[in-house]
């Protein structure tokens, strides 16, 4: 991982957000990347939507595993807390930041490998206890960090740089997220800022565990002819489902919709998203119908892409816990150490 810092130029006159913060400033160290790399993307589309939702970076705290896509949190929001974790754990210390501070604004960047292979009991968890947090998979289909072996998500057929295609059948993580129970699933691509930086908003916004698979493609080792998850075959392929327009607390609703083409899910940070369908009988807020949607695109060979199901009901982790709303960090020894008589008791509630 880099800690090559960015050399500190300050332009005159460059747009400064609601904390007086420019862009620069949600910036990390130099990326280590091969040219090119989807997840390099993937950075930008996170600096530019945690510089728009002016996110205070001590507010923030970024989480991760091993691979490529785990060295992510090393290139955004230099000034934000930062866990690096072993392979596939990425969950668990999440779970852990959130649960001593809800006040946390929470983003797990996981690779494909690190969640759908050694991480995939963890990548459940986080979704079944709807962890209040930003989990994002920078997917590819492959291993890039140790030299391009297939992974979890690489499709059946899919050809390799060299060597037999794959046999197995691949675990696709957002159906897999929407059949364990998950509260808001989407997927993107990293050359679609665009659409990105809007599901980046709402998943960030979303009071639950909020899932964005993003395919993110490895130009070293899986982005040739044969391959599912290249630049080529992803823009062949995808197809837009519901576009998410994600708008800021306090702000009215400008664009005009077509009736029983949009609608309007409110937040309860006082944000709203509006989901734009591509296919009017699509119902992202019904889960068996979003199952079904994947699975008649993916008989037609293409990539549905967007927020494609949404729950905002769901209670999160705190809310199934009821746990205290203060950070850990504000409770007095006392508050957090009931005494020898309240432990009696307790001993004795329990025999
Ligand atoms: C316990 C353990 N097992 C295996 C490895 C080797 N290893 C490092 S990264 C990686 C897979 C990374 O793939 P992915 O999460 O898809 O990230 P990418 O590099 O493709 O972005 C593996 C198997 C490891 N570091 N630790
Ligand atoms: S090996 Fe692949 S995933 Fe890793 S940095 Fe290079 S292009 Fe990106
Ligand atoms: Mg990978």
């Amino acid at each position: 991982m880099t800690y090559i810092a960015k050399p500190k130029v300050n332009l005159p006159g460059q747009p400064r957000n609601a904390l007086g913060l420019l862009q620069r400033d949600y910036e990390g160290s130099l990326s280590t990347l091969c040219a090119g790399c989807g997840h390099d993307s993937i950075t930008a589309a996170l600096v530019q939507a945690l510089w728009e939702m002016s996110i205070a970076p001590e507010k923030l705290v970024k989480l991760s595993g091993i691979g490529c896509s785990s060295k992510t949190p090393a290139y955004f929001v230099q000034g934000a807390h930062g866990f690096n974790s072993v392979h596939g754990r990425m969950p668990s210390v999440a779970t852990g930041a959130h649960a001593g501070n809800r006040e946390l604004i929470c983003i797990g960047v996981s690779g494909d490998g690190d969640s759908l292979s050694i991480g995939f009991g963890q990548f459940g968890h986080a979704i079944r206890r709807n962890l209040n947090m930003l989990y994002l998979i920078e997917n590819n289909g492959v291993y890039g960090l140790t030299k391009g072996q297939f992974s979890a998500s690489a499709d059946p057929g899919s050809k390799p740089k060299k060597g037999e295609p794959n046999q197995m059948q691949s675990i696709n993580p957002v159906a897999t997220a929407i059949a364990m129970g998950a509260s808001f699933v989407a997927r993107s691509f990293s050359g679609d800022r665009e659409q990105l930086v809007a599901l980046i908003k709402a998943g960030i916004s979303h009071p639950g565990c909020a899932l964005l698979d993003v395919i993110s493609p490895c130009v070293t080792f899986n982005d040739h002819e044969g391959s599912t998850k290249s630049y080529a075959y992803t823009r062949q392929h995808m197809h837009e489902a519901a576009s998410a327009d994600f708008v800021p607390p306090a702000t009215a609703i400008t664009a005009e919709y077509k009736e029983g083409e949009a609608i309007t899910v409110k937040m309860h940070d006082g944000s709203s998203i509006v989901l734009t369908k591509a296919d009017p009988e699509y119902d992202p807020t019904h889960r068996s119908a979003a199952v079904r949607y994947l699975e008649k695109h993916r008989d037609k060979g293409q990539i549905p892409t967007g927020l494609l199901f949404i729950d905002e009901d769901w209670p999160d982790m705190h809310g199934i816990a009821g746990t205290a709303k203060k950070p850990l960090k504000e409770f007095t020894f006392d508050e957090l150490s009931p005494g020898a008589a309240a432990l009696e008791k307790l001993q004795r509630d329990m025999r």
